[in-house]
């Protein structure tokens, strides 16, 4: 892959150490890979027509209270396979069933296979999901022998369940943000990449409406180059309905040797982002949080910002900075996370956007199927 230009000198500068400390932080998993077959058929009895028993199951069944690290501490081989059939005896003509395996997952893992399809998205404590199949027990259509049960290797992805994500740059006040809005208490820190572990809180409406908010690491320039923490963990907004951008509106520079960059590019920036992660994602509902208006000057650049997205203007922006197609915010909110400036306009238009939204689907799910 080349590097090009504006990319390849934030590459250079987040190489130089940071990468490096970031990656001796993080020590949790939301990633596993496991390996699972189903149990042997047991051997038929030719002589007398009897018949051996299927081989167990596998299944995932998610669980509300385990992750990912657990499930590796319990199951260190991370090798899981159901009980084999029984064979067909003379005094046992029909050979029992071997035990299925049930390994339990953290509710929120999507199941992958070898070769990146997608098997199963466990969001529901009731479900069960089959992964590898038992072999069918020794009978007449294969000659007597059990067969071997199906063996895969598993990608499990956890992908955290949240109705809005919060994604900015580093430092742009994401966790102050969210300690404000809720009563979760996460780690912030004047300096870049605080948070390494999604964490999600939840705010409380007078009405007792709910809603829940995820707090990402922070996202840079060159993530899809796996810059800074890359952009793995953006997977974790793909099931959020809203995307609520926080900017600082200081601009940011993440260190000496990288370029300053305002309020206006931060959010371009983001924009393109998360288009050379997956352009749908673009189609959420997003609202966008200017933050830090306690800090001098920064009024004329929230008032900026807010018109040129307004306007779409892309004046003197270098084209690799522009993305394809711009978000379109349902609302453009200066606030002060640490003064608490704007924070009920915001956490309302929050909700009213998420309303809105689902409203919206509803209208075109009844155009859709008029009965
Ligand atoms: N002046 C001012 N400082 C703020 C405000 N909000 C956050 N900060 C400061 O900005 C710094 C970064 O805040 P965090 O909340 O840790 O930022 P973050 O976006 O979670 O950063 P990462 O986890 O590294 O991505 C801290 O020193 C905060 O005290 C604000 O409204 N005004
Ligand atoms: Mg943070």
């Amino acid at each position: 892959m080349v590097r090009t230009g504006l990319f390849s000198n934030l590459a250079a500068s987040a190489t130089d150490g940071l990468k490096k400390s970031i990656k001796r932080r993080i020590n949790f998993t939301d990633s596993l890979r496991i390996f699972v077959s189903g149990g042997s058929g047991g051997q038929g009895y030719p002589v007398y027509g009897g018949i051996g028993g299927d081989g167990g199951n596998v299944y995932l069944k998610p669980s509300e209270k385990l992750s990912l690290q657990r499930l590796r501490q319990k199951f260190p081989t991370k090798r899981f396979k159901a009980e084999t059939g029984r064979n067909s005896r003379r005094n046992s003509l029909r050979g029992s069933t071997g035990n299925d395996y049930v390994i339990p997952v953290p509710n929120g893992v999507c199941v992958y296979t070898n070769d990146n399809t997608l098997l199963g998205d466990l969001v529901n404590v009731e479900d069960k999901l089959l992964v590898a199949k038992g072999g069918q027990g020794g009978c007449n259509t294969n000659n007597w022998n059990g067969q071997k049960g199906q063996k895969k290797v598993l990608s499990l992805e956890l992908k955290i369940l949240a109705d809005v994500g919060l994604v900015g740059f580093p430092n742009a006040g994401k966790s102050t943000l969210l300690s404000k809005i809720s009563r979760t208490k996460p780690e912030i820190a004047e300096y870049p990449f605080t948070t390494i572990k999604p964490q999600v809180g939840t705010i409380f409406y007078p009405d007792l409406r709910q809603i829940t908010v995820a707090d990402l690491p922070g996202l840079i320039e060159g993530a899809h180059y796996n810059v800074g923490m890359g952009h793995k963990f953006l997977r974790h907004v793909e099931r959020t309905h809203l995307l609520l951008f926080v900017v600082d509106a200081t601009g940011f520079r993440l260190s000496q040797r990288s370029f300053f960059r305002n309020a206006y590019e931060t959010v371009l920036l983001l924009n393109k982002e998360l288009e050379l992660y997956k352009e749908h994602l673009l189609d959420k509902p997003a609202v966008l949080a200017i933050n830090k208006l306690d800090l001098p000057d920064t009024q004329t650049e929230f008032e900026e910002v807010k018109s040129r997205l307004q306007q779409g203007d892309l004046t003197d922006i270098p084209t690799e900075m522009q993305p394809k197609t711009l978000i379109k915010f349902s609302d453009i909110i200066g606030i002060s996370a640490k003064n608490n400036d704007g924070i009920t306009e915001l956490v309302d238009s929050v909700r009213h956007t998420i309303d809105d939204n689902l409203q919206e689907r509803e209208n075109e799910r009844i155009s859709a199927n008029p009965t």
